[in-house]
């Protein structure tokens, strides 16, 4: 039987190909995708991100660990996909300019796409002119803006205001380890989540 505190385990070390195997074995036994993710993958980066904070491990390290989290999300996904019903709205989302941090941002875009909505995903370093150009040509109802250094945050701000000067309407959705509900308000955003679950909660009272 697949074992999740295995896998944990695996994204820890950043054992690619066992974080995969573990991963398939335990879609093959019908285990919940959710479940996968939530007591596997995010576990093992849990791990992983309060260690870089001691400095116990380093970026090579987390590296590593995140290259085997975003493989053995790869084989995830379709499953999260699947459990899905009809497209609940279209959303757009990146992570902001000048940031590349993107494993909450892939986490949130995945549970999203799992709840039903259409998802463009615009990956990293995302400049405030792509987001209005999606709104524009793909009639996105919805962005969300990821970030995860205080240096970067000032970003959604930018994003915020560009949607404004063109005078779209579509709603923005932020969040990432360094925001909080406070600086949404304080920006003008719509919604912010602290975590991929509450985010498809926030999206979709967004698009009701
Ligand atoms: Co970076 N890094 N990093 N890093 N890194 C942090 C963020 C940091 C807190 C580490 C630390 O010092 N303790 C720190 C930021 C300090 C700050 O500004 N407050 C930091 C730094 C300083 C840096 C560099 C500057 C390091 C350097 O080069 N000196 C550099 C910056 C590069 C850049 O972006 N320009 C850098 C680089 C990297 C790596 C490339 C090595 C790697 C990124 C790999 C990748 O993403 N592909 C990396 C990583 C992995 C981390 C940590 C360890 C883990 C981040 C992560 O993936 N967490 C992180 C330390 C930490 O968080 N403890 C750190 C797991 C992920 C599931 O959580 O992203 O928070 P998170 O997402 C959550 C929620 O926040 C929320 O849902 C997600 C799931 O529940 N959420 C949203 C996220 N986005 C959302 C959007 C929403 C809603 C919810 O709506 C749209």
């Amino acid at each position: 039987m697949a074992d999740l505190k295995a896998l944990a385990e695996v994204i820890i070390k950043g054992d690619q190909a066992t974080a995969v195997s573990i991963t398939k074995e335990a879609i093959e036994e019908g285990l919940a995708p959710k479940t996968i993710l939530d007591e596997g993958l995010i576990a093992g980066m849990d791990v992983v991100g309060a260690r870089f904070k001691k400095n116990e491990v380093y970026i090579p390290e987390v590296l590593i660990s995140a290259r085997a989290m975003k493989m053995a999300m790869e084989v995830l996904e379709p499953e999260l996909v699947k459990a899905g019903v009809e497209p609940l709205g279209k959303l757009a989302i990146g992570t902001v300019q000048g940031d590349l941090h993107d494993i909450g941002k892939n986490l949130v875009a995945m549970m999203l796409k799992g709840a039903g909505f259409e998802v463009i995903d615009l990956g990293v370093d995302v400049k405030p002119e792509k987001f209005v150009e999606k709104i524009k040509e793909d009639g996105v109802q919805l962005i969300g803006i990821s970030a995860l250094l205080t240096t970067t945050m000032p970003g959604m701000e930018k994003t915020i205001k560009a949607l404004k000067d063109e005078g779209l309407s579509a709603k923005v959705m932020i969040g990432g380890a360094p925001v909080t509900q406070e600086y949404a308000n304080k920006i003008g955003a719509d919604g912010y989540a602290p975590d991929a679950a509450s985010a498809v909660d926030i999206a979709k009272s967004l698009v009701a």
